[in-house]
C-alpha cells in the first residue's frame, strides 16, 4: 500500500467508524465512544478532517462529570453490544455523572490536551481559537479531578481499575490482580460478550475479568468516589497515565498562554509530577522506568514499551541514555529496511506472547506516544524508525488492533480507528514546536 493509498484507507476507516457526533474505535469490538481512542482519532483527524477532530473531542467532554472526571467509555444509544454495559455501570444513579448520556465511572489515560493542542494548531484561526475556548476549562477541570482525587499521599496519580491504564491485561497489573483473589460471592455475575466478537484466545482471561468485574462493583458501590481511596485494593501509579499527564499539563500551560491565561500551576504541576517519576518510577536495574504498586508499596518490576513514555515526561538528562540503551538493546524488533518495532513487553521477557492482548504484540498508540517522546528529546531519527514501522505494519496487514512484533501479523480487531488515525498522523504531522 502506498502512502495515498494509506491515506484514501485510513479515512475510509475513521467514516466507517464515526457514530454521528464521536468514533467508535472498532466496527464490532468496542461500539461506543471510548476516551483516550478519542484523543488519538483526533489528532489524525486534525490535518485531514478539522471538523471532525473538534467534535469529537467536544463530545467526549459533554459527558464529563461535574467533578471533573472524563469518563472511559461514552455510550452510543445504537446498536452493538458490549459488556460492563450501562446498566452494570449505573452511571445516572451517581450525582455527579451527567443525566443526559451513560457513561462509565473510571477513566482513561489523559492524552486530550496534546489532542486538543494539536487540533488547534492544525487550524489556528478564529474556529480554532473558539474551540480552543470551549475546551480549555474542561480540561483544567480534568487535569484537577485526576490532582485533587487521585494522588493519594503524593503527586503521582493513580488507576483504581486495569481499565485505567488502557493496557488492561498487561503483565505489570499480574501480582496486584493475583493479590486481590475475590471471594465467589463478591464478583457479579456477567457474560463475556469480548470472546465471541474477538478471538478468544488472545483476550484476557475469565479469571482476569473475574477481577475486572470485582473492581467495578467495588467502585460502583462508591459512585466512583470511594470516600477512603486509600482502602480500594487496586492502587497504582501507572508510568504510562503520569508521564501523560505531565506532557498534558504541559500543553495545557501552552493553551492557557494561548488564550491569554496563566498556565503557572500547569507547569508547576507537570514539573512536580516529572520529578516524583524519576525519583520513584526508575528502575536502575531494567534501565527504564516502570509502574508502581501502592497497595504493596514497591515498584512493578515488569519491563512494558510503554514505560518509555516516561521520555514524555522529560527525565533528568542523566538517564536518557540508559533509556535509549535499553529501548534499542531489550525492545525493539527490526522491520523491513529502516523500521522497528516496539513490543509490550521484550520479546525475551517471560510473560511474552506474540499474539495476546497486551502481553507481547505492537500497539500503534503507544508506539506513536514513544516516538513523540524520544523527538521530545531529540532523539529524531530513532522515533523516525518506530513510525516507519508502524507504516510497515500497517502496508502489510491493515489497519489492525495491534500486530504480533516478530512476524507483524495483524490481530484483534480489523479497521481499527486509533491505527488509521495515527497512520494519517504520521503521513502528515500536524507539528507542535
Ligand atoms: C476496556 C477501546 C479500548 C481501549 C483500551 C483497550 C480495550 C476495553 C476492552 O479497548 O479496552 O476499556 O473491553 O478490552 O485495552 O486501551 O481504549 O479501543
Amino acid at each position: 500500500m502506498n502512502r495515498e493509498r494509506m491515506t484514501a484507507e485510513a479515512l475510509s476507516v475513521l467514516e466507517g467508524n464515526w457514530l454521528g457526533r464521536s468514533t467508535k474505535p472498532a466496527p464490532l469490538l468496542y461500539p461506543h465512544q471510548w476516551s483516550w481512542d478519542s484523543a488519538f482519532i483526533a489528532i489524525g483527524h486534525a490535518g485531514v478532517r478539522w471538523d471532525r477532530a473538534s467534535t469529537e473531542l467536544l463530545t467526549l467532554f459533554d459527558a464529563q462529570w461535574t467533578s471533573g472526571l472524563v469518563p472511559h467509555i461514552v455510550f452510543d444509544d445504537g446498536p452493538g453490544d458490549y459488556w460492563p454495559s450501562p446498566d452494570i455501570w449505573d452511571s445516572q444513579a451517581c450525582a455527579a455523572a451527567p443525566a443526559e448520556v451513560a457513561t462509565s465511572g473510571i477513566c482513561q489515560p489523559p492524552v486530550h490536551a496534546l489532542a486538543a493542542r494539536r487540533v488547534f494548531e492544525a487550524r489556528p484561526d478564529e474556529a480554532g481559537r473558539t474551540f480552543l475556548s470551549a475546551i480549555f476549562e474542561p480540561l483544567t477541570a480534568w487535569h484537577d479531578y485526576l490532582h485533587r482525587e487521585r494522588a493519594i499521599g503524593g503527586v503521582l496519580v493513580e488507576i483504581w481499575h486495569p481499565w485505567e491504564s488502557g493496557m488492561d491485561n498487561s503483565p505489570a497489573w499480574d501480582a496486584a490482580l493475583t493479590a486481590l483473589a475475590p471471594r465467589a460471592e463478591d464478583i457479579p455475575c456477567y457474560v463475556r460478550v469480548d470472546k465471541e466478537v474477538a478471538n478468544a484466545a488472545d483476550r484476557p482471561s475469565d479469571a482476569d475479568y473475574d477481577r475486572y468485574a470485582f473492581l467495578l462493583e467495588c467502585l460502583r458501590r462508591e459512585t466512583y468516589a470511594p470516600a477512603s481511596p486509600e482502602a480500594h485494593p487496586f492502587r497504582v501509579r501507572d508510568v504510562l497515565f503520569n508521564s501523560l499527564l505531565v506532557a498534558a499539563e504541559r500543553d495545557l500551560a501552552w493553551i492557557a498562554d494561548q488564550l491569554g491565561g496563566n498556565g503557572a500551576l500547569a507547569r508547576e504541576r507537570a514539573d512536580a509530577v516529572a520529578l516524583e517519576i524519576d525519583r520513584s518510577m526508575w528502575s536502575d536495574d531494567l534501565g527504564m522506568h516502570v509502574s508502581y504498586d501502592a497497595v504493596a508499596d514497591r515498584q512493578i518490576p515488569q519491563p512494558i514499551g510503554a514505560g518509555f513514555a516516561a521520555l514524555l515526561a522529560q527525565p533528568s538528562p542523566m538517564l536518557t541514555p540508559r533509556i535509549l540503551e535499553t529501548l534499542e538493546q531489550e525492545f525493539l524488533v527490526p522491520i523491513g529496511a529502516s523500521g522497528s518495532v516496539l513490543p509490550t513487553v521484550p520479546v525475551t521477557d517471560p510473560n511474552f506472547e506474540a499474539g495476546r492482548y497486551w502481553r507481547g504484540p505492537s500497539w500503534v498508540q503507544i508506539t506513536w506516544l514513544v516516538a513523540s517522546g524520544l523527538d521530545s528529546v531529540g532523539s529524531n531519527l530513532l522515533a523516525d524508525r518506530l513510525r516507519e514501522g508502524v507504516l510497515s505494519l500497517v502496508a502489510a496487514e491493515g489497519f489492525r488492533e495491534y500486530f504480533e512484533p516478530i512476524t507483524g501479523k495483524g490481530r484483534g480487531s480489523d479497521r481499527f480507528s486509533w491505527t488509521a488515525a495515527l497512520v494519517l498522523d504520521i503521513i502528515s504531522p500536524i507539528r507542535t514546536d
